[in-house]
Parts: structure tokens; C-alpha cells; sequence
């Protein structure tokens, strides 16, 4: 099979467009695939999910740490907040899971467009080897100055003392985080891919945080739609199939199969 990559226009190559293949045959082309992914497919690798019963909305309010009301009202909460879950994914106890891996794999062996979207702030998707990744809820390792607006790459703790290194001035770093109320990242580029593509896979969502949960009524209809989730999820009646289980056992088991079907 020849392809041909359609790079993005900043060249950024996780942000590459669809490789259009065809095979010797001139048969139709693959499928391009979206992937949506949420908390569930990072619960295995021991990071909590939010709205499971030992969720993270189950000991904390969205309205006190996840939206800029909050920030204004309390930075040193909201900070506390992000610290702790920041030097949690420190932690080398938390590692990509074969779920992580599988979506990696599919990514560079699909001879179709791949995206990925997570609305997850983690990095496992990084260090499982996924490149065609949008964060549309932001990153938990980056934090962006509100004086200067400069967002950069942050492993240690951050406070309202914290000094931005580009301006100098203190008292205005936060988070880089989408929070409640505000607009989430990528969301024309998402929009775009959405429209050409011919498979969504959602993972580990409940289906309760717009816009991500519509993702699926947007190309219900025109795409094939599944749904690999512990149970079924607040959209779960928009979807085509679903195939109920933990991330690490269903996403390994669809991969195999959908690379298999693409061989023949
Ligand atoms: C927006 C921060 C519009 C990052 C998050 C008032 C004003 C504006 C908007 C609204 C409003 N009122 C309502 C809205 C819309 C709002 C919303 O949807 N609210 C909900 C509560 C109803 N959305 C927004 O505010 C969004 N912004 O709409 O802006 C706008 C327009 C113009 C101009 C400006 C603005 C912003 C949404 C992003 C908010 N930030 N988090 C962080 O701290 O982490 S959302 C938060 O929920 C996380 O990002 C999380 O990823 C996301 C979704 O949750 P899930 O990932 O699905 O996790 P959950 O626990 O819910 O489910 C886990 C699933 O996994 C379960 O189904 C479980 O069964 C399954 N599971 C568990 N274990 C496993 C498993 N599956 C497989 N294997 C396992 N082992």
C-alpha cells in the first residue's frame, strides 16, 4: 500500500491530516477513525475517574476547584487541588495500560486517518505512543500565565507566589485546564475531523460533559459508532454498538479485530 500524508499546517506532525490510502486494488479507502477517550481508560492505571462511586466528584465540588469562579475565590484550593493530582501522575507507579498501548498501535498501523481526542489531562496517551492527540480539556503538566497568556510544559507545584518565566510577574499562573464554563480546546479541528470521519470509538466516558459527550450525535448516522465503556453511558443509545468491560481487556480485543478486518 502507498500513502500519502497530508501534514497540518504547522507542521506539528501529531497534527498531521488523514493519510488517504488505497490499496493495490483501488479498493475504498478505510475508514477514518476518531477516538474519544475519558477517565475510564486511565482508571487501570490507577488514576480515579470522576464520577464513579470513589470518583473524584464524589469528595470535591466541581463549583470549589474545577471552574474560574473557584480560581478567583480560592487559588491556593484550586492549586492544592492540581498539585496533588500533578504529583500523582508523577508517581511511577502510574503507567499507560494495554488500553493506552492498543490505541498507540492502531494509530500507526491504521492505514486510514486517526485522531485521538481525550478529554483526559494526563499524559498517559503520551507515554503509551499516541502522537495524533488533542487534550480538549487541557494538560495537567502544562500551566499558563494569565498576565501574559504564555503556557509552557510544568512538573513542580504551583501557587499563587509562582513567578511566570516569561513575564516575571507572579500571581496569575493557573492551570492550563479547561475548566467548567470555559470554552475547550481544538474544538475546529475536532469539528473538521469529525466530519470526515467514518468510525468513532468513545472509551471510558460517561457521556455527562458537553461538548465531548455530543461528539457522537454529531456523526451518528453517517459513521459507524461504538461504544467500549465499563457500562453503558449517559449517550449510550446514540451509539450503534457497544461492548461492555474493563478498557484493558475491550480496547486490546476491538484493536485486533479492526486490524484484522483492514488486512483482508
Ligand atoms: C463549555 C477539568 C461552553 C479537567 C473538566 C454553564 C456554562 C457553560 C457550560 C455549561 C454550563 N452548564 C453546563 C455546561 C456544559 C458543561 C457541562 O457539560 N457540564 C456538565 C456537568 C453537565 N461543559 C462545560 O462547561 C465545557 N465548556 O461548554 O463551554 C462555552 C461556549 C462559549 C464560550 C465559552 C464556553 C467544559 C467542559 C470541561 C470541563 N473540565 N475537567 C480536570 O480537572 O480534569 S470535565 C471532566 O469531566 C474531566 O475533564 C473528564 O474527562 C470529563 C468527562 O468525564 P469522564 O472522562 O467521562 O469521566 P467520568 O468519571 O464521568 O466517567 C468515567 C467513565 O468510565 C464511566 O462511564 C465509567 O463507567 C467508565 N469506567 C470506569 N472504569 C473503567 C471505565 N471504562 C472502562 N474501563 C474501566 N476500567
Amino acid at each position: 500500500m502507498t500513502g500519502q500524508g497530508l501534514s497540518s499546517a504547522g507542521g506539528d506532525p501529531r497534527l498531521d491530516g488523514p493519510v488517504r490510502v488505497r490499496d493495490k486494488t483501488g479498493m475504498a479507502e478505510p475508514p477514518d477513525i476518531v477516538v474519544l477517550t475519558g477517565a475510564g481508560i486511565s482508571r487501570e492505571s490507577g488514576l480515579a475517574t470522576f464520577r464513579d462511586a470513589d470518583g473524584v466528584w464524589a469528595k470535591l465540588r466541581i463549583e470549589d476547584v474545577a471552574a474560574p469562579e473557584a480560581f478567583a475565590r480560592d487559588p491556593a484550593r484550586v492549586h492544592e487541588f492540581y498539585n496533588a493530582r500533578r504529583a500523582q501522575l508523577a508517581d511511577a507507579a502510574i503507567a499507560p495500560n494495554a488500553a493506552h498501548l492498543a490505541l498507540a498501535e492502531l494509530e500507526r498501523r491504521w492505514p486510514g486517518g486517526f485522531l485521538l481526542v481525550t478529554q483526559n489531562v494526563d499524559d498517559l496517551h503520551e507515554r503509551g505512543g499516541s502522537r495524533r492527540l488533542l487534550h480538549m480539556h487541557g494538560e495537567l503538566r502544562r500551566v499558563r500565565c494569565l498576565r501574559c497568556d504564555a503556557a509552557q510544559a510544568w512538573d513542580a507545584p504551583l501557587s499563587v507566589q509562582t513567578a511566570c518565566p516569561a513575564c516575571g510577574l507572579s500571581g496569575g499562573m493557573r492551570p492550563d485546564i479547561v475548566w467548567f464554563g470555559e470554552m475547550p480546546y481544538h474544538m475546529d479541528r475536532i469539528a473538521a475531523t469529525l466530519r470526515r470521519c467514518g468510525l468513532f470509538i468513545a472509551i471510558g466516558t460517561s457521556g455527562h460533559v458537553y461538548p465531548a459527550a455530543g461528539f457522537v450525535a454529531e456523526v451518528a448516522g453517517r459513521a459507524r459508532t461504538v461504544e467500549l465503556n465499563l457500562e453503558p453511558s449517559e449517550v449510550a443509545s446514540h451509539f450503534d454498538e457497544a461492548v461492555h468491560g474493563k478498557a484493558s481487556e475491550v480496547v486490546p480485543a476491538f484493536v485486533a479485530q479492526l486490524l484484522a478486518q483492514c488486512r483482508r
